[in-house]
């Protein structure tokens, strides 16, 4: 299985990236390339170090990480919404290589420090002294340029930051977006012709991603005045997790690198101090995003809201909430797991075994759960899980997604991520 999965990797890899997939993602993706370094250092520790190099020599001058970074030598079509849409070269401030204007949860300064940890070698030291400032200032950008609603936590601004993409969670703000499904007719959808189009997001939440494509664009990317006017503003509790994960990772690393860790500390309890304040919702024990728009939490209760189990400084009370939660019937976390964690309720009535974000089980998810878990003294589970996801690519290969209930493979059937995490699991 490990061989499979360093195969996989190796037959993603073009020239100084890795690419999520050869046929639905060709190009580089932002957070999968730290989940994909988390996984080479295991096994291409030079590899993990470009990987996350290159990604971020696309970073834009104001310190965004841009979600994808195009890959000029591949054909105009090669994948929707390609440079022609998102027209990043128009920007003062964007990098020379074609890039989208989007950001992806910041999870790269933990993949850094878990790549430097792996093989803590003077080429690691000096590789991760490089990141740092690049890493820095992508929390900058984040913190001073996303915090919409001035509480100290970062709003997205698409659905597509999430990385999931289509998840329950969005239904209710994007169903104030106007956009008809009609608009498609104009347009390629490149993912249908590569996937089942009965997996993967609808032909009018594709309208609506392209509508607030346009708005962000036509905006020039900036962040001034979202509130007056941007139509998706949202907090999301993963995206806000691994923003608040992001500076524990980085107060590690100042210390490795000669900075100092205090600020960094000081910004990660004000972050889960405001998850907390903003993010929790009492009556459900679990966190869930708040619309901005409305000011209201969102009502579906999808796997978004297990994952501040990621921040070690998330009071105790909290993750035992979390933890009933996870064990509920909803996601089925234990040690024996009988089916695999899904990435929504699986007992709410629209939950969809085989469509993408809406029920589906994936192992970026399932990684960041049980590395939770087991920050918060729940090994037993943590285990559990551990062999429900080894045991998903055993069954399955290392597929984007697996079936919820019989754990098939779904989705582009050479996926990077999947390999990638499958290596860190089996190496711990
Ligand atoms: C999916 O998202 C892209 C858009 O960014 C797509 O559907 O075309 C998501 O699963 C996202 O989380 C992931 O980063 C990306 C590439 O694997 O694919």
């Amino acid at each position: 299985m490990g061989r499979l999965a360093v195969d996989t990797l190796d037959a993603n890899w073009e020239h100084d990236h890795t690419v999520p997939s050869r046929t639905l993602y060709p190009h580089q993706w932002s957070w999968d390339s730290a989940f994909i370094a988390i996984g080479l250092a295991q096994v291409r520790p030079d590899r993990a170090w470009r990987e996350l190099t290159t990604l971020f020599r696309a970073q834009w001058a104001d310190g965004r990480v841009p979600h994808i970074v195009f890959n000029p030598a591949l054909r105009v079509g090669a994948y929707f919404p390609g440079p022609e849409m998102w027209r990043s070269a128009d920007v003062p401030g964007a990098p020379t290589v074609a890039t989208s204007g989007l950001v992806q949860p910041p999870v790269h300064a933990l993949a850094a420090l878990l790549a430097y940890r792996r093989a803590p070698d003077p080429t690691a030291l000096a590789a991760l002294r490089g990141l740092y400032p690049a890493l820095v200032a992508q929390q900058r950008y984040l913190a001073d340029r996303r915090d919409v609603a001035g509480d100290g936590l970062v709003c997205i601004v698409h659905p597509w930051e999430s990385g999931l993409d289509n998840s329950p969670a969005w239904d209710e703000p994007m169903a104030a977006v106007p956009a008809e499904a009609a608009v498609m007719r104009a347009y390629r959808r490149h993912d249908t012709t590569h996937a089942d189009a009965a997996h993967r997001p609808t032909d009018l939440d594709y309208a609506r991603y392209l509508a607030i494509v346009a708005a962000y664009r036509d905006h020039g990317y900036s962040d001034r005045d979202l509130a007056a006017g941007h139509p998706f503003l949202v907090e999301c509790p993963l995206f806000n997790a691994a923003f608040g994960a992001a500076e524990h990772a980085l107060a590690e690393i100042a210390a490795l690198v000669g900075d100092d860790p205090g600020p960094h500390r000081a910004r990660a309890a004000r972050i889960t101090e405001a998850l907390l304040r903003r993010l929790y919702d009492p009556d459900t024990g679990t966190f869930q995003p708040r619309d901005l728009r409305t000011d209201r939490l969102v009502s579906a209760r999808t796997v978004l809201g297990l994952t501040p189990l990621i921040l070690p400084d998330l009071p105790t009370r909290h993750a035992d909430a979390l933890v009933v939660e996870a064990r509920s019937a909803r996601f089925g976390v234990a040690r024996l797991m009988d089916r695999p964690l899904p990435t929504y309720d699986r007992t709410a009535p629209d939950f969809e075994a085989l469509r993408y974000w809406r029920g589906p089980s994936w192992l970026n998810i399932g990684w960041l759960v049980r590395r939770g878990l087991l920050g918060h003294g729940h090994p037993e589970l943590a285990a559990g899980l551990r062999r429900s996801m080894i045991g998903l690519v055993a069954g399955a290969g290392c597929h984007e997604y697996f079936h919820p209930d019989t754990g098939a493979g779904l989705g582009s059937p050479a996926f990077s991520w999947t390999a990638a995490l499958l290596l860190d699991l089996l190496a711990d």
